[in-house]
């Protein structure tokens, strides 16, 4: 009888283990999907296995299973963790922590695996973190009405009954809601790898790749880049799923207040005449001396000439536009129909536009933050006036109109360095879009101001790098920049925060100059 019971009970914590283990793996592995991380924790650990497969077991592998054999790898380990996982539920019977240091153990496993991948990042962690939450999450979730239920055998019938109901209906939920988590999972990495095929395949004639003109670098180490890489590039959403669009189902909608409404295919776009810009873009949230911005080299359509086409009616002083999730913001119509080259654009460097900044389809506007003007997934411009909406972040209180401000950032030497006394190079960058920079300067220990020299750019739309020697002697010092734009309006330093449309203010670091 009690031999009975305790069979019973160990085959019930081992089901709880079990549910909660695969809840943390489904979840993991759907986060990995959702934010594109490649791999999943558990291919990962797949990988590493293969990796140390000694050459022969490997072999014999290929051999006997042909392509089958990375799906029975993973299956084989998923069976594996089976056994682990309805044991770390029983473990959970006489304490939480047991159970706890098995999944944090499991997860070190899994972050180890990950770490040995070519050029992880932080998010490719994620995943990990998410499994081991819905671990601990499940667990207790899931083991509560057990240990209520067998902790105290002086309970009454209809108590027990209740909580093993209670426990039952939990672990059913988690199990059930582990497979759902997967298949969604699984749906949501399908589209993304599909699209990101399809980006890969794609040519577009008229695109070509960036020249950086050489005069653009002011030659001292440590300078963010001219040219941002697609993939150092910052990125802002508010969504939460990136939207995945094949080119043949993106179209765009021209309406509003216009003459004639224009619906345009990915097909229409790209069969009209390129035109090509540097353009920096940044954003209003970025903090004086933050990194929130990023130069590239943009193909695409020029809105001003489609807004022509359409006939823009009087009255209207602004565009609503729309992207594929909902997102949206307010652009004053002038930047959009003026001589500076605001694009419908399709590509980023050179190459189709990667999905995160918004494949197939994205507009940039010199001169403006993105929160008013670089929408991502673009599909719908609304000819109309700023009287008549809002727009998503001016809902939450950021100005309606968002002109870049004039900035400048110290890069080189970085914050806290310990240069040698003497002369030091101080390099860095500085931007004032479609008003273009006119000099910058620096000052050390609150003194005077003293010109850099400014390299080189290719028109008034990009940030351009600045460069100059200070004599430092030994001891702290605080460096300062500021910059001027070209019609000679001074960097303020009164200092701002981002909200409500852009922070202001010196960057300055500090450096200790040694005794030499
Ligand atoms: N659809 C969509 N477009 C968007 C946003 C967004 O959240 N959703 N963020 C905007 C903001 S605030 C900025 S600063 C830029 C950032 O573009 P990036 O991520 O390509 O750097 O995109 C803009 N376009
Ligand atoms: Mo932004």
């Amino acid at each position: 009888m009690r031999d009975n019971r305790r069979v019973d009970t160990s085959r019930t914590w081992s089901l709880a283990g079990l549910a909660t283990g695969l809840a943390g793996l489904a979840t993991s592995y759907a986060a990995a999907m959702a934010l594109n991380v490649g791999e999943s924790p558990l291919t990962a650990v797949a990988e590493v296995v293969i990796r140390y497969t000694p050459g022969f077991v490997a072999e014999t592998a290929i051999d006997r299973l042909g392509r089958a054999d990375k799906p029975v790898l993973v299956v084989g380990i998923v069976l594996l963790l089976a056994l682990v996982f309805a044991w770390a539920g029983r473990l959970a019977r006489r304490s939480w922590w047991a159970p706890t240091v098995v999944f944090a153990v499991l997860s070190a496993a899994g972050a180890g695996a990950i770490a040995a991948q070519r050029n992880q990042q932080l998010v490719d962690f994620v995943p990990i973190a998410v499994g081991l939450v819905t671990w601990l999450v499940c667990l207790s979730l899931v083991t509560d009405p057990l240990r209520r239920f067998h902790g105290h055998p002086e309970r009454v019938a209809p108590r027990e009954s209740h909580d093993r109901r209670t426990f039952l209906v939990r672990a059913g939920a988690v199990a059930g809601g582990a497979v759902v988590v997967g298949v969604l999972g699984r749906f949501v990495g399908r589209g993304r790898r599909q699209v990101e095929q399809t980006r890969q395949l794609l040519k577009l004639k008229g695109v070509s790749a960036p020249q950086v003109p050489a005069a653009v670098r002011v030659g001292v180490e440590g300078v963010s880049p001219w040219l941002t890489p697609a993939e150092d590039f910052y990125l802002i959403h508010a969504g939460i799923t990136v939207p995945t669009i094949e080119p043949h189902d993106w179209s765009l909608r021209i309406h509003g207040m216009v003459d004639r409404e224009i619906t345009l295919t990915y097909d229409d776009l790209v069969s009209r005449k390129f035109t090509e810009a540097w353009v920096t873009l940044n954003c209003v949230s970025n903090e004086v001396g933050g990194d929130l911005i990023g130069n590239a080299w943009w193909s695409g359509v020029r809105i001003a000439d489609l807004l022509a086409e359409a006939g823009v009616q009087e009255g209207a002083d602004a565009v609503k536009q729309t992207s594929h999730d909902d997102w949206t913001c307010g652009t004053p119509l002038e930047a959009l129909t003026d001589d500076r080259n605001a694009l419908l654009a399709v590509a980023m460097n050179g190459r189709p536009l990667p999905i995160d900044h918004g494949f197939p389809v994205r507009t940039v506007v010199p001169g403006l933050y993105g929160y008013v003007s670089a929408t991502k997934w673009v599909v719908d411009l609304e000819v109309t006036r700023f009287d008549d909406f809002d727009a998503f972040w001016t809902e939450k209180g950021w100005s309606e109109l968002g002109p870049v401000k004039i900035a400048s950032r110290i890069d080189v030497p970085s914050s806290g360095a310990e240069p040698e006394p003497g002369p030091v190079r101080v390099a860095g960058v500085a931007w004032a879009q479609h008003s273009g920079i006119g000099g910058v300067e620096v000052a050390v220990d609150g003194g005077s101001w003293q010109p850099a020299e400014l390299a080189a750019t290719p028109s008034i739309d990009t940030w351009v790098q600045w460069a100059t020697t200070v004599d430092l002697t030994p001891g702290d010092h605080l460096l300062r920049v500021r910059a001027t734009d070209r019609d000679g309006n001074i960097q303020t330093g009164v200092e701002a925060a981002p909200v409500p449309d852009g922070a202001t203010g010196w960057h300055q670091i500090e450096v200790s100059v040694s005794d030499g």
